[in-house]
């Protein structure tokens, strides 16, 4: 289409039936397979990208190596200065990286925007990281001694990232490696490859500029095969976003030969309603959370819980909201329900809703069955537009399937109960914990809610919704989320290296411990 095309022109990629570079490693490349970008709204090919072959996946990864030697021997600051400049560079595509998104992932575009915009805050983050990366000096217990700890930098990142936020999850990744002195080597989703190529093409051009390898940022497209080889690979580091089952195998292929992971795998995020709420928040909030980006946010609301005394109201209100909203094109204005981001995404919707009727669950919102939960009528017959769902199972039981597994589709099942402790029972009932929030105006039920005996996610939120984070604090969840931290707060200590450096400025050399060795 024009509207695709001209995007593409706007961010510099080549396509006029030609095919796109999928490789970049201070050059680009790519003379592997070749892979379709799909548009999830209208089902066109968006463009035909030439993926990494194992020859060039391994010479992009010895070259990251070598741009790291350069890179970690530049001073912090000169760092976050080379930051500031791709942030600024960012800032100025962001209209068109952020129609980008829309176009190739199909979420609506003022989130396709603020993808972009989480990109910039967190290279903002890191320029001020760059002059902040401080360790310690400790109290040594022997005299004339100090201890310093510094953080080095670590070596070689690998950043695997997922179709939904194809845009700021490599950001988080790239700003904090980059402002510790690593280089970092990109394989994206092979959904998205177009965003990877158009955020990589603006990032090479500053380093370029700045005379800095192009592979301290490296991209590499392609399917599995690429992704097995830069985990095989001797990478330092592997940050990698995904689903549980692939984050496992990830995990242990790295713990293999003791690299280290982030990972950043699946949700399954509730939100509590306590009889206090003020429902004006709690049911638009809710909303939100579960049918914002079509439900396919990790952070995106899978569960709810409602006190019993407001649970009617609270459905009722719900309801509305979900007759209300109609599916559309992403990149009209005040479209608010976009495609699903594929086929595959489709079908695990379908299934899902199958699965509901067949366990008699009630349908307070959606379709009577998987199939009927398609729009077929075009114009989104021809992409991946589903109906969103509020269903009532009969028993709300967390060892069951329809509790347990993340479907990444807008898909909210709804519990009631009678005590908080009921319900944050079943918030820590399920294998993943990543983000959750709790409604409430008493201050007694939110000291519970953070405390101990409280929701045991990463994201423990009170009166704001399951998603939607900001780049400040630290982003991850705990048990088979994977305990993995990205993003701001303590986050880029897991970007460097540690070195504790016992130095002696004294004529004698006294042991620790007052060890007597005789000497
Ligand atoms: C993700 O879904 O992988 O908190 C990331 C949020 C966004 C990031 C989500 N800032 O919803």
């Amino acid at each position: 289409s024009t509207r695709a095309s001209n995007v593409l022109s706007s961010l510099s990629i080549p396509t006029s039936g030609g095919e796109i570079s999928g490789v970049y490693d201070g050059e680009w490349k790519g003379s592997g397979e070749v892979i379709e970008s799909l548009c999830p709204t209208t089902g066109e090919v968006l463009g035909r990208v030439k993926t990494g072959s194992p020859a060039e996946v391994e010479n992009a990864l010895g070259k990251t190596r070598e741009a790291y030697k350069y890179f970690r021997n530049i001073p912090a600051p000169r760092r976050g200065e080379i930051l500031r400049q791709i942030r600024d560079a960012l800032s100025s595509k962001q209209e068109a990286l952020g129609t980008l998104v829309s176009l190739e992932m199909g979420k609506i575009r003022t989130e396709g925007i603020g993808e972009v915009q989480e990109f910039v805050d967190i290279c903002d983050y890191a320029v001020g990281l760059s002059r902040m990366m401080n360790g310690r000096v400790v109290a040594s217990e022997r005299p004339g001694h100090s201890i310093l700890e510094v953080a080095n930098p670590l070596g070689v990142v690998a950043v695997l990232s997922a179709f939904n936020f194809p845009v700021a999850v490599y950001g988080w990744n790239l700003a904090l490696s980059l402002a510790a002195g690593n280089a970092t080597i990109w394989k994206p989703s092979h959904t998205t490859p177009l965003c990877a190529i158009a955020v990589t093409s603006i990032i090479s051009k500053v380093l370029e500029e700045n005379r800095v390898p192009g592979a301290v940022a490296g991209l590499i497209t392609g399917g599995k095969d690429v992704g097995t080889r830069v985990v095989g690979s001797d990478v330092d580091l592997v940050s990698f976003t995904g689903s549980e089952r692939v984050g496992k195998i990830v995990g242990q292929k790295v713990a293999e030969r003791f690299g280290k992971v982030i990972l950043e795998l699946g949700g399954n995020n509730a939100a509590i309603v306590m009889p206090d709420a003020d429902l004006s928040l709690a049911v638009p909030g809710v909303f939100f959370g579960a049918v914002g980006t079509a439900g396919q946010r990790c952070t995106s609301t899978r569960r709810l819980f409602l006190h019993r005394q407001i649970a009617d109201e609270f459905l009722d209100k719900l309801r509305r909201l979900y007759a209300s909203i109609q599916p559309g094109d992403p990149l009209v204005e005040g479209t608010l329900l976009g495609p699903l981001h594929s086929q595959d995404g489709v079908s695990t919707y379908s299934s899902t809703v199958d699965h509901l009727k067949s366990i008699q669950a009630e349908i307070i919102s959606g379709p009577s069955s998987g199939s009927e939960g398609r729009y077929t009528q075009e114009p989104f017959g021809s992409g991946n537009f589903v109906k969103p769902v509020v269903a009532v199972p009969k028993t709300v039981d967390m060892s069951e399937k329809i509790w347990r597994e993340e479907t990444f589709a807008p898909i909210l099942n709804v519990g009631v109960f009678d005590e908080i402790e009921q319900a944050v029972e079943w918030n820590n009932g399920v294998p993943q914990g990543l983000s959750s929030s709790l409604w409430t105006r008493d201050m007694r039920n939110l000291g519970r809610w953070i405390g101990p005996a409280g929701s045991d996610c990463g994201i423990v939120n009170v009166n704001a919704g399951t998603s939607g984070a900001e780049i400040g604090a630290s982003f991850g969840g705990n048990k088979s989320t994977g305990w993995g931290r990205e993003s701001g707060g303590d986050a880029w200590k897991q970007y460097v290296r540690w070195s504790a450096c016992t130095i002696n400025f004294s004529d004698k050399a006294p042991l620790a411990q007052g060890v007597n060795f005789g000497t």
